[in-house]
């Protein structure tokens, strides 16, 4: 055989060889090495090529024409071998991140405000509206301003150490001792105080917040929520009170309720009344929860005692003033059908989601 024959079948047998082994390429990275092989410069087509400049120069364009041929139909199939496998990966893909739209939804949960906050809240919007400024104080108190500006004497029950919580290692500036508010009335001794040093009355205040008491029962909790509402102004009577009262708990329980006030005993009021309403059960006819009363007890209210309002230095001779004070979790239990303390701290989210949080 002659020298460009023989190259001519070499050059043949090339092309088959590649064509198949590309076509037959797994992976892209089995192609690339296949074409290194084939096509690189140490690769086989070099070698072949080799053989070129050994032949007569009037055989060199013949067979420069059949290298092209053959390199191009290399790069051929490299790129149909190429494009197949790139095809083939990206269907994989799709298929692997593939998205089932009939699955069901992943529910986020979010979180919600508590039912006894809510209450706060919307109790304390009841007196916003009403034109009562909302103040806060501190929860950490001294027993002037939780007992002693409240008329609450030493000798006084509450003041002891089973019903307060006293502070072991904390004391105020004069070096007497601190407790946890037992109520929230110190916030609005602090706020007549203020009041007092660049003014006089009038004076509306609703003072939301936490309060503390050494109590742990069925319907007690050492810590709960208290409102206290007050008024100082001159001539204001227990008709303004109970007027008050009256609006309060209509819109809190979003219907008429009637309501009585019941002569009663506080150290900060006199005269001090409990406040009832009709019952929320049973409509009054008397039942399990109302005690066949038809009354349910809700929150204690009075005329601010003088003792008190001397003690922030307001004349008791021109001025008067009411006050009221609830339990936030005893209302939210009436206004839900609550029956026991306890769910507001147990955490418990079916309780909780029936609350709608
Ligand atoms: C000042 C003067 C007087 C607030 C009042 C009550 C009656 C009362 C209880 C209801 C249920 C506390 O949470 S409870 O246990 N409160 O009965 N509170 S009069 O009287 C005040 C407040 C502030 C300066």
């Amino acid at each position: 055989m002659s020298g460009i024959d023989a190259l001519n079948e070499q050059l043949s047998g090339l092309q088959d060889a590649a064509v198949k082994a590309f076509a037959a390429a797994a992976d892209p990275a089995a192609l690339e090495q296949l074409r290194v092989s084939y096509l690189g410069k140490k690769g086989a087509l070099t070698e072949v090529l080799k053989g070129v400049g050994k032949l007569p120069p009037e055989d060199r364009p013949v067979i420069g024409q059949k290298v092209n041929a053959v390199k191009q139909a290399l790069a051929d199939a490299w790129q149909a071998t190429s494009e197949k496998l790139e095809s083939e990966a990206v269907s994989l893909r799709i298929e692997a991140e593939r998205v089932d739209v009939t699955l069901a939804g992943r529910r986020r949960d979010s979180g919600a405000m508590h039912p006894v906050h809510k209450g706060l809240q919307e109790m304390t919007a009841i007196f916003s509206q009403m034109g009562f400024s909302i103040a806060e104080g501190p929860e950490i108190e001294d027993e002037f301003h939780n007992f002693d500006a409240l008329n609450i004497p030493l000798e006084h029950p509450a003041r002891a150490m089973h019903d307060t919580f006293f502070l072991n290692d904390m004391s105020n500036e004069k070096g007497e001792p601190m407790l946890l508010r037992t109520h929230t009335s110190p916030v609005q001794i602090r706020a007549m105080q203020r009041c007092m040093e660049d003014g006089e009355p009038p004076l509306a205040i609703v003072a939301p917040g936490r309060v503390y008491r050494c109590d742990y029962d069925v319907t007690h909790s050492p810590m709960f929520h208290q409102v206290e509402v007050f008024k100082v102004d001159r001539n204001v009577s227990l008709a303004h009170l109970k007027g008050v009262l009256q609006h309060f708990l209509s819109a809190y329980f979003e219907k008429d309720v009637p309501i009585r006030l019941r002569p009663h005993y506080f150290p900060f009021t006199e005269p001090s009344a409990e406040v009832d309403i009709g019952c929320v059960f049973c409509k009054g006819s008397g039942c399990r929860i109302c005690k066949n009363s038809g009354w349910l007890e809700v929150l204690g209210s009075g005329m601010i005692h003088p003792n008190v309002l001397a003690s922030v230095g307001i004349d008791a001779e021109e001025y008067s003033g009411f006050a009221f004070g609830l339990g936030v979790e005893r209302l939210v239990m009436l206004k839900h059908g609550i029956p026991d303390l306890r769910l507001f701290f147990e955490n418990d989210v079916r309780f909780l989601r029936r609350m709608g949080a």
